[in-house]
């Protein structure tokens, strides 16, 4: 199959590489710089557990330059995507679909009013990777991408078989809402504590003291997910907060890598979404509320 990836930062790169390596051809939507020229010179290369590996794909940053692709990747972060949605009818097929992988809520919504909501499916991914100095895009702890339509209609049975078929620990959902909201929840948790610790995942847990406030943050995020009538009971949600850190425990969150690299994060639609919405139902939430003001201070 030909999938075409928007956005070829470290999870683009992973899946997108993953994908190439079983066979599919693959095609890159890539804003100007570093990257494009990265992928131009040397394709799309991937560690992968210490093996090095380049797969050829056609790298533009001008849509009209790409064929047509039954599938979309959109892996951009999650502040581009306003960007990215009216280009999608360009990129596909006739009735081609669309997965976002992106963090946050509202993405695949934003993509849908473009190109009609059937055709959108939106996942969670708690897949890590980054990149390093070079640029090179490393697997940082295997995850799981859970997916599914934003409305009922369309067959999404050949994606699960492309992803699962190509490594990667794929599971199709009914309603993604439930598993957005549950890694909406997990990023609120991690990625913050990470980059304002300026640690790996890992070092989250080994911290008496960043577990605790990690806690809260779960908690507080979990508040505002019940109030939305996610399924999320008091303490449910911690477990799997500490499963994901200690199975990404080397990884730098993406939050971190952009504080380092110096590009802007995606706190407004992770901790930021969170305050916004606790706001509709008069909930206080001091800890995230904290975490959003330190993480725009270093932003800015
Ligand atoms: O999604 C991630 C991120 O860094 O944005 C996790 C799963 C926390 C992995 O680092």
């Amino acid at each position: 199959m030909r999938v075409t990836i928007v956005g070829c930062g470290a999870l683009g790169g992973l899946v997108g590489a993953r994908i190439a390596r079983s066979g599919n051809e693959i095609q890159i939507l890539q804003r100007p710089g570093s990257t494009l020229k990265r992928l131009r010179s040397r394709g799309l290369e991937l560690d992968d557990g210490g093996t090095v590996r380049a797969f050829a794909a056609k790298a533009e940053a001008d849509p009209s330059r790409l064929g047509k692709a039954p599938l979309v990747i959109v892996a951009v972060k999650s502040y581009a995507t306003a960007d990215v949605a009216p280009l999608l009818k360009d990129l596909l097929e006739e009735d081609g679909l669309v997965l976002t992988l992106q963090n946050g809520l509202g993405n695949a919504e934003q993509m849908a009013s473009f190109i009609g909501t059937d055709r959108v499916g939106a996942a969670s991914c708690t897949y890590g990777a980054y990149r390093d100095a070079e640029g090179l895009v490393h697997a940082g702890g295997e995850g799981e991408i859970r997916f599914g339509p934003m409305r009922l209609g369309r067959e999404w049975k050949a994606v699960e078989e492309l992803l699962a078929g190509s490594g990667l620990q794929a599971r199709h959902v009914c309603d993604p809402r439930p598993d957005l909201w549950a890694k909406l929840v997990v990023n609120a948790a991690i990625n913050p504590v990470s980059a304002l610790t300026r640690r790996e995942n890992g070092h989250i847990l080994a911290c008496a003291d960043t577990a605790r406030l990690a806690k809260t943050l779960t908690l507080e995020a979990c508040r505002v997910a019940r109030a939305e009538g996610m399924p999320f009971g008091e303490g449910t949600m911690w477990p799997q907060v500490r499963l994901v850190i200690q199975a990404t425990s080397g990884n730098r969150s993406s939050m971190l890598q952009d504080v380092l690299a110096g590009r802007p994060t995606e706190i407004e639609a992770i901790s930021g979404e969170i305050l916004r919405r606790g706001r509709a139902f008069h909930l206080r939430l001091p800890a995230t509320a904290t975490v959003r003001a330190l993480i725009r201070g270093l932003e800015g």
